[in-house]
């Protein structure tokens, strides 16, 4: 991809960025898979799928929808080569996305269904900024627990690129807590074993290191990329820190069991 297309410079006018969030809302909505949005505007830009990414969000919180956070997309090596890409992604997280610890999850209403583990941060502090450390970050953080995040791809055969992606919330669909809580100085999350069970067997298996070097880093990532869309990170947010592993197909009748060290395990089924 050229540089061009990473800058955070915008090349759509603001209505071609209301027409490419219609056409997300409605796959989102309706889980149905939509081309890369690129094919109709190649000059797309990096800038532009965030400006899309933020325009759904005004449309969700306009319509009484609750944001809890936002997640680090593309963070670990493993994903970026699973998906052809070089350069790590934000997507925000809202309430209603939310599913609880041994629930069932719908397929129906996704498209691309894969889960992908994670540990979660909330803060306590803001954050801000466009050179926040891992310290900071870690002092910031008034715990840390177990996550799985259902991703869904929107496109077809999963057939995308950045700014397409970056367009759809970073693939961001819905979200699992579970195991137990933690305070950072309690566990070594720069090195936490997890293995995913795809119906009891082992399916994935990695060390928290994989994400960014570190799990903090990849938050510092994400107040970065806030920081160049002219946001922070409020005391209070639930930060997905990104997948360890690459993400695991899921279909109706799976059950899934997340297991962490020191952090427990976050199970579901998908109906
Ligand atoms: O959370 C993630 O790393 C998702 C990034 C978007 C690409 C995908 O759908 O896997
Ligand atoms: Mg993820």
């Amino acid at each position: 991809m050229s540089n061009d297309l990473l800058s955070m410079d915008g090349q759509l006018t603001p209505e071609q960025v209301s027409t490419l969030c219609d056409r997300v809302f409605v796959a989102q909505r309706d889980a149905t898979a939509i081309p890369k949005l690129t094919e109709d505007f190649p000059q797309m830009t990096l800038g532009d799928g965030y400006a899309v990414q933020l325009e759904l969000l005004r449309r969700h919180l306009a319509a009484g929808q609750r944001q809890v956070g936002w997640k680090a997309g593309l963070t670990s090596k493993a994903k970026m080569d699973q998906m052809g890409v070089r350069v790590p992604s934000v997507g925000w997280l809202l309430a209603d996305m939310f599913r609880p610890e041994a629930s069932v999850i719908r397929t129906d209403d996704l498209v691309h269904p894969r889960v992908e583990c994670e540990v979660a941060f909330v803060t306590k502090a803001d954050l801000r900024g466009a050179n926040v450390s891992r310290e900071e970050v870690l002092a910031a953080t008034d715990f840390v627990v177990p996550a799985v995040e259902i991703i869904d791809s929107r496109f077809t055969g999963f057939k995308f690129d950045l700014q397409s992606v970056v367009a759809d919330n970073s693939s961001s669909a819905r979200y699992v807590t579970g195991g137990r809580a933690a305070l950072v100085s309690d566990v070594d999350i720069a090195n936490l074993g997890v293995v995913i069970e795809q119906n009891g067997h082992p399916v994935a298996m990695g060390s928290s290191s994989a994400v960014a070097g570190h799990p903090a880093d990849a938050v510092a990532l994400v107040v970065k990329v806030l920081d160049s869309l002219g946001l922070s990170l409020p005391a209070g947010s639930f930060v997905m820190s990104g997948g360890i592993t690459e993400a695991i197909a899921v279909k109706p009748g799976d059950h899934i069991a997340a297991r962490f060290q020191a952090l427990g395990h976050v199970a579901m089924h998908f109906s």
